[in-house]
């Protein structure tokens, strides 16, 4: 068994170079530690990452280090001790990087893999879903097109100097999602699928300067139909993260490029008309993340795609049953930061499995270069795993996913 003998906390930076937190453990068998990354394009309900601030949740640590010391850690389950010590006094991303150093610390104790600590018999290897090209929050950098949206009553002349600036894909992801049998060979495809893209992207977009935004994938100076007709040339499935939320506002999703507003309605019938045309196979976010409804009614149209909720569900176990009354999904991002326990991602997943819903494990847009989300995605049989294509932080759990993959050959 593995008994926690000291615990530490201290801020990091991540991808982005902004802070986040790393924990440390002493145990019985050595010392662990494990990073928690950050979000950019949170849902509204996630689980707060820190319950005050990341400098309190290191403190508030501290303070409980004495509990732990009577703690004995034997399994998975036994989180929920931990858990009910810390009791919501510490945020997601705390709770998340802990309980993921205590199982490095069980799984070195058990000599297991932590995978298997969390299921010895698991096979499934996820199919992979690449971050090529983006947009919306990630590519903030890009200068945008406008200040902001313009109000009505602008005159004509001053829309024009809106719309005359650099361009920028409203759509936040644009993905690709091989589909070979082997993680190793997807992971290869995707690196030589967004190599071309870029070469194709210098004869296509004029501004193109092979510049990546936050996940590594590149930014481009088109509109998202202009992005759907490069990345066809990929020849390989195509997803999209629309993260609609993002620019959701005033009941209407206010799109720069080309600048026009379009209802729930509107948009419904504009991404039915972009899955058909551009045989869109992965949909995530499609609408605001309190619309069960127009989900509902695009998995209808489309029960071929996947209708896949991120900010909707935020790996929440009560929404996701409100997803399932409502039909309104058939697969989900999960983000174990979301909410930062991982019983509660535990209790997601079977919930998801016993409807038929797809897991979709997933990186945040600021990534450390912690490997634990591989072993997660394994061990809880996840269907898909978000994880970009370049970058040090995507790349380190992409290959520890392919490390798994070859040890069991
Ligand atoms: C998303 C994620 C990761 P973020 O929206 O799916 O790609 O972004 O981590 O900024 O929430
Ligand atoms: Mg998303």
């Amino acid at each position: 068994m593995v008994e926690i003998k000291g615990i530490s906390a201290k801020a990091v930076l991540d991808s982005r170079k902004e802070k986040t937190i790393s924990v440390y453990i002493k145990t019985n068998v050595g010392s662990f530690s494990a990073s928690a990354p950050n979000g950019k394009s949170k849902g509204k309900h996630e689980a707060k990452s820190y319950k005050k601030s990341l400098d309190d949740d290191i403190k508030q640590l501290k303070k409980f280090n004495d509990y732990f010391l009577k703690e004995e850690i034997e399994k998975f389950g036994d989180l929920r001790r931990i858990e009910d010590i810390v009791d919501r006094h510490i945020g997601a991303n705390t709770l998340f990087a802990f309980e993921s150093a205590i199982l490095k610390a069980l799984a070195k104790e058990q000599k297991k893999e932590i995978w298997q600590l969390i299921n010895p018999k698991a096979k499934l290897f996820p199919r992979l879903v690449g971050n090529c090209i983006g947009g919306g929050k990630h590519s903030a950098s890009a200068p945008r097109a406008y200040p902001e949206y313009p109000q009505e009553g602008h005159k004509k002349s001053s829309l024009k100097i809106f719309t005359e600036g650099n361009k920028k894909p409203d759509f936040q992801e644009f993905l690709l999602v091989p589909n070979f049998k082997d993680v190793k060979k997807s992971f290869e495809a995707n690196q030589t699928a967004k190599k071309e893209i870029g070469e194709i992207l210098e004869m296509f977009d004029k501004k193109f300067k092979s510049e990546t935004n936050d996940e590594n994938a590149w930014k481009v100076s088109l509109n998202d139909k202009e992005v759907l007709d490069v990345l066809k040339k990929a020849h390989l499935p195509v997803g999209l993260d629309v993260a609609a939320s993002s620019f959701y506002k005033r009941k209407n999703y206010n799109y720069a490029n080309p600048m026009l507003r379009r209802t729930k309605e509107e948009q419904l019938g504009y991404l039915s008309n972009l899955i058909k045309n551009f045989k869109i196979f992965y949909i995530e976010d499609p609408f605001e993340e309190e619309d069960f409804e127009s989900f509902a009614k695009i998995l209808k149209r489309f029960p071929e795609s996947l209708i896949v909720g991120d900010d909707l569900i935020v790996t929440n176990y009560k929404r996701l049953q409100k997803a399932i009354e409502s039909k309104s999904v058939n697969a989900i991002i999960v983000k174990p930061n979301q909410c930062g326990s991982l019983l509660e991602v535990s209790k997601v997943c079977e919930l998801a499995k016993e409807n038929n819903i797809k897991l979709v494990f997933s990186h945040r847009s600021g990534e450390t270069n912690e490997s634990i989300l591989a072993d997660l995605a394994f061990g809880f049989q996840a269907d898909f795993f978000k994880c970009g294509i370049n970058g040090k932080g995507r790349e380190i759990k992409l290959k520890r996913l392919i490390e798994i993959e070859e040890s069991l050959k």
